[in-house]
């Protein structure tokens, strides 16, 4: 049976597609690079250097590494000034039953966010006390699709993977959690998650009574 579940951060608890968008319209139009919400769907899940990557696929001229750095920090100063606004008001219905019925079943409670700003974003969502362990993201060596984040979590948890039970809303977050050797959950739409062992539309729909059994 399940002992523990994975939270991954944008897009399953809370809706930060849409500030990193603003941010990274904001770095793209002051360095006069074409973007658009269909290039920002790419970036879902995606850590923040190889976003900015996505992103300069349509600049004219290439970037050093130290300017890709700078371009990254200045669209992260932007992101970090926006969510000082988020508020508990911002999580997604649904999110606090599942923490608690998670609580109330004795499962362990993790966060493997690619966000270097999830513990951050967790504080101002008011939940940050409900997780067990949260994965710092600067410290993870290989990015999702690779299992690493996963792994550390289920390892600071102290329960074997498969006994853990993933939930993202990426397609290389489900790839992530399959390649750590647990079952995952996918949040969001059943075509573009169809690796998932299960795809609900939105965490509002995710009955513990359902998974802890399997
Ligand atoms: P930061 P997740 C990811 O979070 C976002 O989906 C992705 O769009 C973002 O670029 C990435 O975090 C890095 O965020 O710049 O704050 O470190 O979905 O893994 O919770
Ligand atoms: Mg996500």
């Amino acid at each position: 049976a399940a002992r523990a579940l994975i939270f991954d951060l944008d897009g399953v608890l809370t809706d930060t597609a849409h500030t990193h968008y603003e941010a990274w319209k904001q770095l793209a139009d002051e360095i006069g690079v074409y973007f658009d919400r269909d290039i920002n769907e790419r970036l879902k899940g995606v850590d923040r250097l190889a976003s900015l990557r996505i992103i300069l696929e349509r600049a004219e001229r290439s970037y050093s590494a130290e300017e890709q750095l700078e371009l990254a920090t200045r669209k992260n100063s932007y992101y970090v000034e926006a969510i000082q606004r988020t508020s508990p008001k911002d999580l997604f219905a649904g999110v606090d039953r599942v923490l608690a019925d998670a609580r109330q079943a004795g499962l362990k409670i993790g966060l493997a966010s690619a966000s270097r700003n999830a513990r951050t974003l967790l504080d101002k969502l008011g939940i940050v006390d409900r997780f067990d362990y949260i994965a710092d993201a600067g410290a993870i060596r290989h990015a999702k699709p690779a299992p690493d984040i996963f792994l550390d979590v289920a390892a600071a948890l102290g329960v074997p993977p498969s006994h853990c039970i993933g939930v993202e809303d990426a397609a290389a977050g489900i790839t992530a959690i399959h390649a750590a050797g647990m079952a995952a959950i996918g949040i969001g739409d059943a075509r573009a998650l169809a690796q998932a062992d299960v795809v609900l539309p939105d965490i509002a729909a995710l009955r513990l009574g359902d998974v802890v059994s399997s």
